[in-house]
């Protein structure tokens, strides 16, 4: 019986075959360790930022996802954050985030590390989640670490009740140090992992990226799960091309239920 329903039509044989070895891999592990990017809510219509109809396509990074372009231009920062809050009220987990919370109920050393900000991880039920960079709900300032989970979407950019200044999304932005505490567990939970999962990113940015190369370097078998090859690939053990959903749930499915 399927615990998910699974697509097996969209597969080919040969990487039936493979979902079914690795998921029994899987099951003999006790210390997994797995990194999301945003190719695991593509499928719950979340937009991705590289790919053709990607975040980076109509922005620059360096205008609305920096320290810098906020202070130039705090409104149009602001705004590109309120437009994927606005775009996330109507997204829902996807099989794929299901799966990874599923994988956690069948391997208690389970460990889900994310680049992602939209909550759909911890919508699908996972919630000792490590997030490197940080959650777009919140809402902080810079000035007097005042914060607050927004309520609900605004459209201009609010002022800290605090202390009056500008108030910002709580996420990383490029050339912003992680949050040290998340990054050394997810560091010591990868290099501890005897298989680590790689799922819907296109391993470019870093320090998250290295988290696989750190894992194989310390001896954990690396799983990459994408719809295209990425610097990667070519170290992984084994890389599944196709959709995560699909891909997650035929794992999650070839799991032997104890
Ligand atoms: C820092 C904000 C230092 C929140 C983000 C070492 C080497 C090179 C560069 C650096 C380095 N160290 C630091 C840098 C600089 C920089 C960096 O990495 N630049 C890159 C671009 C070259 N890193 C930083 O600035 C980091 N900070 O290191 O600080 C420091 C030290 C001291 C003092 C001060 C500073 C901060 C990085 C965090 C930046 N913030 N997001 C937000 O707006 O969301 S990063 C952003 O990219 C997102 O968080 C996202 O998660 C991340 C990675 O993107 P992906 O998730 O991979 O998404 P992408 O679209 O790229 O790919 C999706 C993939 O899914 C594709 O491959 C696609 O094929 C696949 N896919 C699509 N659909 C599906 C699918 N797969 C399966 N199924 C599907 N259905
Ligand atoms: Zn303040």
């Amino acid at each position: 019986m399927s615990a998910f329903v699974v697509e097996y039509a969209r597969m080919s044989d040969n990487l039936i075959q493979r979902i079914e070895r690795i998921g029994q891999q899987l099951a003999k592990a006790t210390r997994i360790a797995c990194l999301t990017g945003a190719g695991i809510s593509a499928e719950s219509g979340v937009a991705t930022f590289r790919d053709a109809n990607g975040l980076w396509n109509g922005f620059r990074i360096e205008e609305v996802a920096t320290p810098e372009a906020f202070t130039q231009d705090p409104q149009r920062v602001w705004s590109f954050y309120a437009a994927r809050r606005q775009a996330l009220l109507a997204a829902r987990p996807n099989p794929g985030h299901h799966a990874l919370a599923r994988m956690k109920q069948l391997c208690p050393e389970f460990t889900l590390i994310t680049q992602n900000v939209d909550g759909l991880h911890q919508q699908a039920g996972s919630h000792d989640l490590i997030c490197l960079h940080g959650d777009i709900w919140i809402d902080r300032c810079n000035a007097c670490g005042w914060q607050r989970r927004a309520q609900q979407v605004v459209e201009t950019v609010p002022t800290c009740p605090a202390c009056s200044r500008h108030v910002r999304p709580g996420v990383v932005w490029f050339g912003e140090i992680l949050p040290q505490d998340a990054l050394e567990r997810a560091i010591q939970k990868c290099c501890s992992a005897q298989i680590m999962l790689v799922v819907g990113t296109s391993s470019l940015v870093h320090p998250a990226a290295s988290l696989a190369t750190w894992a194989r370097q310390a001896g954990a078998a690396l799983i990459e799960i994408n719809l295209e090859p990425t610097p990667l690939t070519d170290i992984a053990d084994e890389s599944l091309q196709g959709s995560a959903s699909n891909i997650l749930s035929a794992l999650v499915d070839s799991w032997p239920q104890t």
